[in-house]
């Protein structure tokens, strides 16, 4: 049967993240009658070069967070503009989008109005061909159940603790499927919170679900980590590996290479210093992958951190190449790491965030697909990741219901695609 694609309505609202600040939520209903409803994740430790989150700075209002004007962008600008477009059609959704913003940044729309519309699209698209939204995406070789990178401690901008480096994630890479791998790394997060309770250490979490407590350095959570890997009948290094986000730039003090770790109190240190401290930690713990080992600025340190490291981990730019293929060019080009982050709204459309993705692939690069701090119920990124075939992404710890929903998707495709289901660390 053909279905009437057009694009019929588009509507904007504000709700809330699970900080409790707002975002963009756009419902989408098409001439044949599907309906569907996107919501736009934000971020904390925010890269410099990501796309502009449009926020109302309104002091009266949710502490000038609202996004009362990315809404109202929404309704009144792009609605009007896309309407009567094709919904299948989202590369001429996105660049129609872009071209009615009109700057390098989405600064003018807002890219929390256009990312909220380009998954709007996605999605409706999917639900009138009858298909699953990995399959939409990723079309029928679609497999790929990415290793969830479970973060299971938490600290820099995500914790009031006084660790500095921001994601201690579990991955799971010994795993036999993906509902192995998630009980793998779930069982280490409870172990973990047996292991702090008895030690009188903090149980609470973190913006992204992962415990939060204070330890006499930032190596004790890699100790804490190993211990509750075994704890849980698991073998480090065999099974679970970790994987690091220092997210660097939210302690780097000066843009020549000087940091901070403000939290720990352990106080000034040169690029050097952190590379020595990541090349003692590479030999000593089973670390798979490290993003933001440096700071956005710090090019030179990243480069000299891949040449050291990159042949025994994957080096992974999160705020250094914030999802933009022009910065990821550079980092190719430069050998500044191995590996990109890619998170939508750091550019702000579904087709740029598949371009970044592209040209990770076309140059033998990896790329760890990732939520934000500030999440909701929505699953995109699931199927996003399955559709990328990129083997691992990052949705937070086994607590906060807005990352386990992105990771009970997974569970359901895995589901779905029956024993065609892949799961590979490689
Ligand atoms: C990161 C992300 C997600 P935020 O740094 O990788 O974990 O954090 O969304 O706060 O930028
Ligand atoms: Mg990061």
């Amino acid at each position: 049967m053909q279905h009437n694609t057009i694009i019929k309505s588009i509507k904007a609202l504000e709700i809330l993240d699970s900080r409790g600040n707002p975002t963009v939520r756009v419902l989408m209903s098409l001439e044949d009658g599907t309906k569907v409803s996107a919501s736009v994740p934000s971020g904390a430790s925010t890269g410099e070069y990501e796309a502009v989150e449009l926020r109302d700075n309104d002091p009266e209002r949710y502490d000038g967070k609202g996004v009362c004007k990315a809404v109202a962008n929404v309704n009144e600008k792009i609605a009007p503009h896309i309407i009567g477009m094709d919904v299948t059609e989202q590369t001429k959704i996105d660049h129609a989008m872009i071209e009615l913003d009109g700057t390098e940044n989405k600064s003018n729309l807002g890219a929390n109005a256009i990312l909220g519309v380009s998954m709007a699209a996605a999605k409706a698209a999917a639900a009138s061909s009858g298909l699953e939204l990995y399959q939409y995406l990723g079309g029928t070789d679609a497999r790929r159940i990415p290793v969830p990178c479970m973060n299971i401690l938490n600290g820099g901008e995500h914790a009031d603790n006084n660790v500095d480096f921001q994601e201690f994630m579990a991955v799971p890479v010994g795993a036999p499927s993906f509902s192995e791998g998630l009980r793998y790394v779930a069982q280490t997060f409870h172990a973990l919170k047996r292991i702090l309770a008895s030690r009188g250490l903090a149980t609470s979490v973190g913006d992204e679900g992962g415990f939060a407590p204070d330890l006499k350095s930032n190596e004790e959570a890699m100790e804490l980590i190993i211990e509750a890997i075994e704890a849980a009948g698991f073998e480090p290094g065999k099974d679970v590996m970790i994987g690091i986000d220092s997210a660097a730039t939210s302690f780097c003090s000066d843009k020549k290479g000087n940091y901070d770790l403000k939290w720990s109190g352990a106080g000034h240190k040169t690029s050097d210093d952190l590379i020595t401290l990541a090349k003692v930690w590479v030999e000593k713990y089973p670390i798979i992958f490290w993003e933001d080992p440096l700071a956005e600025e710090d090019w030179k340190g990243f480069r000299k951190f891949t040449a050291e490291l990159g042949d025994k981990i994957e080096v992974i730019g999160d705020d250094l190449f914030v999802t933009n293929t022009k910065f990821i060019a550079r980092g190719i080009k430069e050998e500044s790491a191995n590996a990109s982050l890619i998170k939508l709204n750091q550019i702000g459309t579904v087709t740029e965030t598949i371009e970044a993705v592209k040209m990770c692939r076309d140059n033998g690069w990896r790329y760890l697909i990732s939520h934000r701090s500030g999440e909701t119920a929505d699953t995109f990124l699931a199927d996003f990741a399955v559709a990328m075939d990129g083997g691992h992404l990052k949705t937070g710890s086994a607590s906060r219901s807005e990352r386990l929903a992105k990771y009970n998707r997974l569970l359901e495709i895995e589901m779905l695609l029956e024993e065609e289901a892949i799961y590979t660390w490689k």
